[in-house]
């Protein structure tokens, strides 16, 4: 069987969020530095489309949104489950809400103008014009995004950190007890987004507890990581066979083999077009035939994603 490749970047915080798992796994995996905007030549060829970022590959199985990249990895590596059952609809809910509503609070405490003055991103005039682009095309479509003012995200960023501040100085050491669970890593990788800014450092001074944990969650490192070129993944692809589906589910009266188009419902509506091969409670995957991979299962949460005929 082939091995996890994860496609990301390092200053993006959902990846942040899956190198952590894997740190916290102890996993061996490899991965591709992809470039922080488009193109991304040895990536979309693996998604047929979709261009949030990270992106997991196994052979030519190919997993889009870290809601099931987390879930895979969880399941090839069971031990130190951060799924526990007795909380499992919960968890689920605030790595939702922390993931898409906090998410989009903290993009706009992220690029603040205090912040934007000493992000080494904006200090070329070039590289900042061409991200602006890159992300207002990236974007286009939907006002999930970036479409929170800074003035109204400052005060639902300092009330969230208060809260867990609060909880974590009388429960813990982890949001949901002893283990670090995915709500957990949900938040990690939105106070990274932030912590690691000195601009913004000021912001986590009140809140000793939540600091206390951060760093306890940046001490699991990222895992055992071995850089690989991106022709090497799809080199990886295209020597591999998607792994057979079993026991897929079809819910909402979609059937097996119709094509269909994927995409999320938030924002990134770069869509995916495939033959449908399950679409259950948990899962949506396609399949699709590239002319430079070959044969790829393209596999999305249910949760978060639209499935168009
Ligand atoms: N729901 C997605 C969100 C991913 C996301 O928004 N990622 C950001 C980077 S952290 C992104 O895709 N930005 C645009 C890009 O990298 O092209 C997930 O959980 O994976």
């Amino acid at each position: 069987m082939s091995g996890i490749v994860l496609h990301q970047y390092a200053e993006s915080p959902f990846s942040e969020k899956v190198r952590s798992i894997l740190g916290y796994k102890g996993v061996s995996y490899q991965s591709v530095e992809i470039p922080m905007i488009m193109p991304r030549p040895d990536t979309i060829p693996l998604t047929g489309g979709y261009r949030k970022t990270p992106v997991m590959q196994i052979g030519a199985d190919v997993y889009c949104d870290t809601a099931i990249i987390c879930r895979v990895i969880d399941e090839i590596y069971p031990e130190n489950t951060i799924y526990p059952e007795e909380h499992l609809a919960m968890i689920n809910t605030v790595a939702h809400w922390t993931d898409t509503f906090l998410f989009k609070v903290c993009v706009a405490i992220a690029f603040q103008p205090k912040a934007a003055a000493t992000n080494p991103l904006f200090q070329d005039e070039s590289a900042m014009s061409a991200f602006m682009a890159d992300r207002a095309e990236f974007s286009k479509g939907s006002s999930e995004l970036l479409g929170m003012p800074f003035e109204t995200a400052e005060p639902h960023f300092i009330g969230h950190l208060n809260q867990l501040d609060q909880q974590l100085s009388v429960g813990g050491p982890f949001l949901f007890g002893d283990k670090p669970s995915i709500a957990d890593f949900s938040t990690y990788h939105n106070v990274w987004f932030i912590y690691t800014q000195e601009a913004l450092r000021d912001y986590f001074s009140p809140f000793e507890h939540l600091v206390a944990w951060y760093e306890k969650m940046v001490s699991f490192g990222h895992g055992n990581v071995d850089m690989i070129a991106g022709s090497e993944a799809l080199a990886q692809a295209s020597a591999s066979e998607p792994e057979e589906m079993v026991d897929a589910a079809f819910l909402d009266n979609f059937q097996a083999g119709q094509l269909v188009s994927v995409m999320p419902i938030d924002y990134g509506f770069q869509p995916v077009i495939g033959e449908l091969l399950a679409a259950g409670m948990d899962e949506i995957a396609v399949a699709r035939n590239d002319d430079q991979v070959g044969r790829i299962v393209v596999h999305f949460p249910r949760t978060g994603f639209q499935v168009v005929e």
